[in-house]
């Protein structure tokens, strides 16, 4: 880690960049209309040769957005070409995901034409949010790694930071979820049906890749053909990435895979002519879909080959863009600074070794040198089966060099293992970078934190188990590379832009200065007792939660009552992430309610949002189980009205900027030790949620920050769940308490699943026979405590939104401003580069 030697600190970052107006773009008085001039006139005639007032709300939103893009496209040239001039150092993020949602919103509020789109919508009558309904919600990712590339490039542009992100143009994002009786069921998200007026193809800038093999793909397999070596083109498309005050907009690259360009089909006899282009279908196929499963690393081949290719492209073309500007290749860490998110794209090291040793011409010491200074690692899950390790055997198949590469960085570094480690026998082989037994194994993890200079983790916590844990021998072994990087979101979408009622009362209070520089919430806390100010904090609340049951009602029918709690579990479903503790704490209380119906307790509304991976059996049920409670309970008079279960289907950005700034509770439960940080936790915070949750991951940070007692922690903690392997056993609680027993017998008995025994069988088996790995009935009981003390609070309503609101003042630490402002000190060594 280069921390010593780091020049900028994070707090020189602080407020640089403010609000600046649409006239000093450089394109004079910006009109959308107005006048026939009006630019989005123009793109209805001339785009879509439709009059305005026969136009649809698909036409509309693509002439907006055109406007939109007419509007910043000088000064995204400009930032491109400030970067050329200036020769910063600058900055890739590599990241196989970028969950970015809807586009138009964000980059009308970042270039600060909101009120001016609002006024355009108004005079003509037009349905703001209808039109921007149109925009696909464009889901390049599967949860909270690929929301955090997207709120890292906000939080980069903003900065004014010379930065990128590279990426891959996937043609069809995370499934679309629906609900079947209860059931999950995935269909594909063709988001590029329709012409994206956000994407620009720069097929003059595309990249050739060689590789060992030829491939092709039959019914979802990686077939190879041996000794054939192919060709890929990697051709890039490019997304503005606006930053707020709209005086940086960085880019976002995708590689869409195809045929090399001049694919000779001569060569084919004439009756070729078929299968020449049944050959490009299989190049396109290497980014026709993201993977969709988040939690194990399953041997698949194209997975491996969508890795590299993104590498690859990245790689060259970052390269070509270092050589177009500097003759010196020793200078290219004070040049390049590469983050690799996660694993995926750790092929990265031998890739750029291959770079400077084959192209570059330089000795192997220097490429090393070169290499590790260039590059840092982030690493995202402690989950041993979420950790990459790629066969050996695919390597020599499809990448000999860089098997060559990798297996002389290993020779290497077992000598210096040894050199260093003399009494331990182990330690060579536990910290190698190849898995013998079996099958030889690659281990991503390992090469990536070899190969780079930086390791770090995602909250505190995490970062130090993955120190003592997951990778002990080689913290021992570079312990000054190992740190912690503390997640944060961005305040632009996740409050200024989700959550008008509140950012709108949070700005009358103390200004603007927030939105860059979300310390400044602090200044709320003197208010927290200003019964005025608190009561304004509370409507803008009441009124995020209207405006949701609306929605609500008129997207999908369903009735939620907005004085009941709104309280929200929103992520991928997971067995760690705990949806079945969840689900059997809402049983607890109707159990109270139906043995004691004069009980009281506040109307209370449960929602649950998030995808199952498609192979996950045991998350598909614990999906059919929540529906079956929620079924359950609207068809029980006794209960109906006083509690209610919405599973929400289809979790993407756009429902979390719906749900979050309505809901008055936040579920953070996961099994402690397993959370590497969550962001949604960080959203709801900022939005005035309460936390109920255990200390994992950045909920421990955030408990910190707002005081442990404007939290709701409960459970067992990290080192509790680590200490009870071994003897934990699920049956002393069904034994030992009668509440969870009662749980469990009503859950066991069929109640909420009829007809279903096998959903019954598969509950018995995780909760009990199996031994409940994720401690399920070991938290229940001070989950349910937690959940009293929290209702206890709601009764004051006062109180709750005086806790809410020390909440809201102390989340400025979970702004991806601060995040990215210590990784450009701690890790890159990159400063601002500001657009004239
Ligand atoms: C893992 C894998 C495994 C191989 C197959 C494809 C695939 C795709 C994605 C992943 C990512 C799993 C790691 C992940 O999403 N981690 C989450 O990262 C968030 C941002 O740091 C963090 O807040 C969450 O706690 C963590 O679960």
């Amino acid at each position: 880690m280069s921390s010593e030697k780091a020049a900028v600190q994070p707090q020189d970052f602080k407020s640089l960049s403010s609000p600046h107006l649409p006239e000093q773009y450089g394109c004079g008085p910006i009109q959308f209309k107005g006048s026939h001039d009006g630019l989005y006139e123009r793109h209805l005639l001339f785009d879509n040769v439709i009059a305005p007032e026969n136009a649809g709300n698909r036409e509309r939103y693509e002439a907006v957005a055109r406007s939109v893009r007419d509007v910043l496209s000088q000064r995204w040239q400009r930032t491109e070409q400030t970067y050329k001039r200036e020769n910063p150092k600058r900055v890739y993020y590599l990241s196989m995901e970028f969950l970015i949602g809807r586009s138009l919103s964000n980059n009308l509020l970042n270039l600060q034409l909101d009120p001016l789109a609002k006024r355009v919508f108004d005079h003509d009558h037009l349905d703001e949010l209808a039109i921007l309904a149109e925009e696909p919600d464009a889901g390049l990712g599967n949860g909270g790694l690929g929301r955090l590339a997207a709120c890292f490039l906000d939080s980069m542009a903003t900065m004014q930071l010379p930065a990128m992100g590279y990426g891959l143009r996937y043609e069809y994002g995370i499934f679309k979820q629906t609900i079947v009786d209860g059931w999950q069921r995935e269909q594909p998200d063709n988001w590029l049906r329709r012409p994206d007026p956000w994407e620009v193809a720069r097929p003059q800038e595309a990249v050739e890749i060689k590789l060992g093999c030829s491939f092709e793909v039959r019914g979802g397999n990686l077939r190879v053909a041996v000794g054939m070596p192919s060709r890929l083109v990697g051709i890039p498309y490019d997304r503005p990435i606006v930053g707020y005050g709209g005086m940086t907009i960085n880019t976002l690259r995708l590689w869409a895979a195809a045929t090399p360009e001049g694919f000779d089909f001569q060569t084919f006899g004439a009756g070729e002519f078929v299968s020449a282009l049944a050959q490009r279908l299989t190049a396109e196929t290497v980014t026709r879909v993201l993977y969709p499963d988040d939690s194990t690393s399953m041997g698949q081949g194209l997975r491996f080959v969508q890795e590299y290719f993104l590498v690859a492209c990245s790689l060259a073309d970052l390269v070509r863009r270092f050589r177009s500007n500097n003759s010196d290749w020793y200078s290219l860490p004070d040049k390049v600074a590469i983050q690799l998110n996660d694993t995926h794209p750790s092929t990265a090291v031998a890739e750029l070794m291959r770079v400077l040793l084959d192209e570059a011409d330089l000795s192997w010491d220097d490429a090393w040198n070169l290499t590790r200074a260039c590059l840092a690692y982030t690493n995202h899950t402690l989950l041993p089966e979420a950790l990459e390790k790629w066969p050996l055997r695919w390597f020599e198949l499809m990448l000999p060099r860089h098997l060559e590469i990798i297996l002389e960085i290993d020779r290497r570094f077992r000598e210096e293992i040894l050199a260093r480690f003399p009494d331990d026998q182990g330690m060579v082989e536990r910290a190698s970078l190849i898995e013998h037994g079996g099958e030889h194994l690659v281990r991503m993890a390992h090469l990536a934190i070899v190969g780079s200079h930086s390791t770090n983790g995602v909250a505190e916590i995490h970062s130090r188990l993955l120190r003592e844990t997951t990778v002990k021998d080689l913290a021992e072994i570079f312990p000054r590379r190992f740190n912690n990087k503390t997640n944060g979101v961005t305040p632009r979408r996740w409050l200024l832009m989700s959550n008008p009622e509140l950012s709108g009362c949070v700005s009358d209070a103390i200004g603007q200065g927030w939105v860059t520089d979300l310390g400044e919430l602090e200044r709320l806390k003197p208010l927290v007792d200003d019964s005025g100010f608190v009561d304004q904090v509370r409507e803008a609340k009441r009124m995020a939660k209207h405006r949701f049951a609306a929605w609500l009602k008129s997207s999908a029918g369903t009735v939620v009552d907005p004085n009941a709690i709104f309280d929200s579990q929103v992520k991928r479903i997971h067995e760690y992430k705990r949806q079945l503790l969840n689900a059997l704490r809402i049983v607890a209380l109707y159990n109270r309610i139906r043995e004691n119906p004069g009980l009281e307790m506040e109307p209370r509304t449960f929602f649950f949002s998030g995808k199952a991976a498609p192979a996950y059996i045991v998350a598909k049920l614990i999906i059919k189980f929540i529906n079956n409670i929620a079924g359950t309970i609207d068809a029980d008079p006794q209960v109906r009205g006083r509690l209610k279960v919405v599973f929400l289907p289809d979790y993407c950005v756009s429902v979390a900027e719906r749900l979050i700034p309505a809901s008055d509770v936040s579920n953070q439960i996961s099994t402690a030790g397993y959370e590497a940080s969550g962001t949604s936790n960080m959203k709801f915070m900022m939005n005035g949620a309460l936390t109920i949750g255990t200390r994992d991951g950045a909920t421990i940070e955030m408990a910190e920050a707002a005081g442990e007692e404007n939290f709701f922690l409960f459970g067992l903690t990290a080192d509790e769940v680590a200490g009870s392997r071994g003897w934990y056993s699920p049956y002393w609680h069904y034994d030992n308490e009668p509440e969870t027993r009662a749980v469990l017998d009503l859950v066991l008995s069929g109640h909420f699943c009829r007809h279903e025994p096998a959903v019954v069988d598969a509950l018995r088996n995780i909760l009990l026979t199996s031994g409940d790995v994720f401690r399920h009935l070991a938290d229940l009981t001070s989950y349910l405590e937690a959940d009293q003390r929290l209702r206890s609070l709601y009764a004051d309503p006062r109180a709750w939104t005086r806790k809410a609101l020390l909440n809201i003042a102390s989340s400025g630490k979970f702004s991806s401003d601060r995040t990215i402002a210590e990784y450009a000190a701690e890790i890159w060594d990159a400063r601002p580069c500001p657009i004239p």
